[in-house]
């Protein structure tokens, strides 16, 4: 039972309730967050931390006529369920359900959408200028963590807001964790300031507790020669304020009266931003998740698939510490996500070859390049999704140069409850496009360990994209081997049809061309391995003998995999055979378990061979032209 939560309909009602209600509203907060995250899966600890906070940024403010943009979004579950989203929070992350993050369509109290991070003081210095433009009278709140402050988009935004003379507030949510530690020079700086507090906080203690002691006024004098000895208190006001922030802080982000207090002072500050600063724990308010704040970052669904396969990422990360062991010039980059790429255990064992930048794909693929300049081999380990902030890093540092840098591409493809911000749709699309780049995708965890050996080797630009989760369960050969570049395998033959995949769709064209032997149709599959360059010979040569061909890919149809195929089938004048490309269309994935969505893209075995299917029995009806088909 959650009486007070329930009876939020909207942050107005959060004005009037005293402190003891507050307290027990904050309980009923966290025992909601605990009981659906564990169900929904999803962010448990950031948003455990931020619970006090939301309270205050409501109870202050007045959304949404005041707009509060929650950097990356993960932590906004909170203001979900004070912004009258509490009646479908057990959606969270379901298909069609509440997303994970904010979204502009979901609520107007969510003024920008987000997923990726370190974006939200740009959004929000562009609404305060808006504001200001238009001659209007609104508060604007940026809520950004350590973590998310250690991007460079965020470094830009700062830049520009310290000057704009307008007045935005910046509110840094401090806990010192990004998704693993917090790493870097700025993150030091913020390590030493909550050390500070939190050692003034215990003098403070002290000596309260000592006026109310005998011979108190002499111990206080003694405990203050003592502490003051311990070491000297950081001012990290100086650095907010020379970059043109007024500085509130730092502050109890849980002691909801000190940070309504800042965000009233902040809101007196005009034509200047002004930062506040408070330092919350991750995780607060329960237990696991405040001992474990890395675990219990982000958790699956209760219902996620089960296997005894290893996952993806572990494979990729066994092979690069082999490959580690065997070859001193490589060395692995993560931006931040050294959990998420099972890196952890391959930065224990070479501390000073493996680099987490931070919350920084820019950066860490020209740091990539530049290391590879110097006779080094990186391998930078960044989800699909995430690599789209790199486009030009990637072109213009490693592509142009044609360096010998290797990119890792987790989570392609569907991703699922993460939702559009988050599918790995694009990347065989955006990397296609770059002159010199080699791009591959193994069937199977077996192969990504061969190809990531050949990467390393390969002496010029390879990106392995490879899917979310586990495995599909194969033997793993003990020694690697070199794959040809630009050369797949014929899985099955047949000539009614060939159907030519990639990546994670290979199992599933597998599974369908046994569908449709049990309709009668003789279904080749060719496993394309490589995107980039294509398998030409093998595939013309099936071209050759197939009536009908199929591309399978989990990525978008335009710019992706089928259409370099039609290009070829075009360039070798290979005209007669029927064509059809399977994908995702032009649209942006939603959310949902992966197995549904894929069964709703046609995706998935039954949806390739239904597809294959329909266009057998309209051609039979009327003889078409090559068609490009996307199965919805
Ligand atoms: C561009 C980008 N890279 C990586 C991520 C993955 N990611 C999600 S949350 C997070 C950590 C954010 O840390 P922080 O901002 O301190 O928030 P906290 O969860 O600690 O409250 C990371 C790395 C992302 N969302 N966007």
């Amino acid at each position: 039972m959650s009486p007070l939560l329930e009876a939020i309909d909207g942050p107005g009602a959060l004005k009037e309730l005293t402190p003891s209600q507050l307290r027990q509203l904050a309980a009923e907060i966290r025992e909601k967050l605990i009981a659906t995250v564990s169900s929904t899966g999803g962010h448990l600890a950031s948003n455990l931390g931020v619970v006090e906070l939301t309270l205050a940024l409501h109870r202050v403010l007045d959304s949404p006529r005041d707009k509060i943009v929650w950097d990356v979004g993960h932590q906004s579950y909170v203001h979900k369920l004070l912004t009258g989203r509490g009646h479908r929070f057990a959606t969270l992350r379901q298909y069609g359900g509440l997303s994970g993050f904010t979204d502009r369509a979901e609520s107007p109290h969510d003024p920008f959408g987000a997923g990726h991070a370190s974006t939200s003081i740009s959004a929000a210095l562009g609404m305060a200028l808006a504001r200001d433009l238009a001659g209007e009278d609104y508060e604007v709140v940026a809520v950004i963590g350590d973590g998310a402050m250690t991007g460079g988009m965020a470094f830009e935004a700062l830049n520009h807001a310290g000057h704009s003379g307008t007045s935005l507030i910046v509110i840094l949510n401090d806990n010192g964790m990004s998704i693993s530690p917090t790493v870097g020079a700025l993150s030091r700086i913020l390590n030493q300031v909550r050390l500070d507090w939190r050692y003034q906080r215990v003098k403070r203690d002290i000596h309260r507790l000592l006026a109310r002691l005998p011979y108190g006024p002499r111990l206080r004098q003694f405990s203050h020669h003592l502490l003051s000895g311990v070491k000297g208190l950081l001012m990290p006001s100086r650095v907010w304020e020379r970059l043109g922030f007024n500085y509130i802080g730092p502050l109890d982000g849980h002691n909801i009266p000190e940070v309504e207090k800042a965000l009233v002072q902040a809101r007196a500050h005009r034509n200047k931003p002004t930062l506040i600063h408070v330092i919350t724990t991750k995780g607060k308010g329960y237990q696991p998740a405040e001992g474990d704040a890395v675990g219990f970052h982000g958790l699956s669904p209760s219902d996620a698939p089960v296997s005894d396969a290893p996952s993806y990422s572990e494979v990729f990360a066994d092979t690069v510490l082999r490959l580690m062991a065997e070859d001193p010039r490589i060395v692995t980059i993560t931006a931040a996500m050294s959990w998420g790429n099972s890196l952890e255990r391959v930065a224990r064992h070479y501390p000073k070859r493996v680099f987490d930048v931070g919350i920084c794909e820019q950066h860490a693929v020209t740091l990539a390049a530049g290391l590879a300049t110097q006779g080094f081999i990186p391998i930078v380990a960044i989800y699909s999704t995430f690599l789209q902030r790199a486009f030009d890093q990637v072109l213009h540092d490693v592509c142009i140069q044609n360096l010998p840098v290797v990119f890792a591409l987790d989570r392609a493809g569907i991703v699922g409850e993460d939702g559009k911000t988050h599918q790995g749709s694009f990347d065989l699309s955006y990397l296609s496009l770059m002159p010199n780049m080699t791009i591959c995708a193994p069937k199977d965890e077996n192969e990504l360990q061969h190809l990531l050996y050949t990467a390393v080797r390969a002496g010029r630009p390879m990106a392995i994209r490879y899917p979310r989760g586990h495995g599909r369960g194969v033997a793993l050969d003990r020694v690697f081997r070199e794959l040809p570049i630009g050369e797949g395998e014929l899985l099955a033959s047949g000539t009614d049809v060939t159907l030519v995949a990639i990546g994670v769709a290979v199992g599933a064209a597998v599974e369908a061309a046994d569908l449709l032997a049990q309709k009668g149709i003789r279904a080749g599959v060719i496993n394309a391995r490589f995107a980039k360059p294509l398998p030409a010979p093998l595939i013309l040569e099936q071209a050759r003998s197939s009536r009908w061909l199929v591309t399978v890919e989990e990525n978008v149809l335009a710019g992706g995999f089928g259409s370099s195929i039609l290009r070829l089938l075009k360039g070798a004048h290979i005209e007669g055979i029927k064509v059809e490309c399977l994908g995702i269309g032009d649209e942006f994935v939603e959310q949902g378990p992966s197995r549904l969505l894929r069964a709703r893209y046609g995706l998935d075995a039954q949806g390739i061979a239904r597809s294959i299917l329909s266009a057998f029995r309209s051609q039979k009806r009327r003889c078409l032209p090559g068609v490009a088909l996307v199965k919805r």
